[in-house]
């Protein structure tokens, strides 16, 4: 397939958004525990290495303004003019492929069927800039176990809703829909992997990826897929939409790694959204005391 007017991913235009203190609480979504920047429980996170100095959140006006969501539309402020399009109720997602109980839930009953908890994460988009998003969710973990992989469930397969009606975007073969992703067995189960129902303590905004939608911190933001309908255990490898679109440029892993540049960028620094002066980018986004291990002997120059 020829994509045309493929969405181009530099970003080069300097946001000047003022910096201010979002004193909102996480009560809405029933959260029970607040998890730090590093995954680990907030009183850990003196003795944690990948903290970051002024590592506060991103005020959430910018994280609901400021949005990739092709389905949306391709401008970063297309995705919140376009949220009411996307109905996300009712809304169901089918989990199948080698597993003992494959079936559909209701988002309401896989709702209640998780505790959910509220996990600060960095999100780093492979454009080169960044966020801290205060999330609410559960482990990735927690609801695939339910469904009993097999044995032949190597990796993950996760895809967004196809509804041109509901997502604008598709009415154009800008990517090839339904946008997909996937991780590999052991990276979906990683405690850290989870699955956002909401942020800042409210339900998710439809331009955040409302019902549901991943977060794989480690890795760059296209890993973390928006508004599921489907997940699938796999045997192969599967092709997710942005390696399908230009596989020399983006790939399965997509793992933040400031050694390893964009054949068209380096990926040594980022703009943190609301400041100025760039960071330096951390090797796996500052996770990796919790998840280089996953990688040991891999080359990821080849496996980037
Ligand atoms: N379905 C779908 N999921 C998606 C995308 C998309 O275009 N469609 N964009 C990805 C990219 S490139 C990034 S950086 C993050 C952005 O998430 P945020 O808007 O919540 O910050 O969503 C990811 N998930
Ligand atoms: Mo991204």
């Amino acid at each position: 397939m020829i994509i045309r007017n493929r969405p181009d991913l530099t970003d080069n235009d300097v946001t000047d958004r003022s910096v201010y203190n979002n004193r909102r609480t996480f009560l809405k979504q029933g959260a029970v525990a607040l998890i730090g920047v590093s995954g680990l429980p907030l009183a850990a996170c003196s003795a944690d290495s990948s903290a970051m100095p002024n590592d506060k959140a991103t005020p959430l006006d910018d994280i609901t303004s400021y949005n990739n969501f092709v389905e949306l539309g391709t401008s970063k402020s297309s995705p919140s003019r376009n949220a009411d399009k996307l109905i996300t109720r009712p809304w169901s997602v089918t989990v199948d492929g080698e597993c003992e109980k494959p079936g559909a839930m209701d988002f309401e009953d896989i709702l209640k069927g998780q505790a959910l908890e509220q996990r600060i994460y960095r999100l780093r988009c492979v454009e080169g800039w960044s966020m801290v998003i205060p999330w609410t969710g559960f482990a990735l973990s927690t609801f695939l176990k339910a469904f009993k992989p097999t044995s032949k469930a190597k990796y993950v397969r996760f895809q967004s809703l196809l509804d041109p009606e509901k997502m604008p975007g598709q009415k154009r073969p800008i990517l090839s829909w339904p946008y997909t992703e996937g991780l590999r067995m052991d990276e979906a189960m990683h405690p850290l992997t989870f699955i956002a129902t909401g942020l800042y303590g409210e339900d998710l905004p439809a331009q955040n990826g409302a019902p549901l939608r991943l977060v794989v911190p480690w890795k760059y933001g296209f890993k973390s897929i928006k508004s599921i309908v489907r997940i699938s255990f796999v045997e192969q490898q599967p092709l997710n939409t942005w390696q399908e679109t230009a596989a020399d440029e983006y790939g399965f892993y997509a793992n933040v790694n400031p050694d390893v540049s964009h054949p068209r960028w380096s990926q040594r620094k980022e703009r943190r959204i609301g400041e100025f002066r760039k960071r330096k980018t951390l090797f796996l986004n500052g996770y990796a005391d919790q998840v280089a291990q996953l990688y040991q002997g891999m080359d990821l120059k080849k496996n980037f």
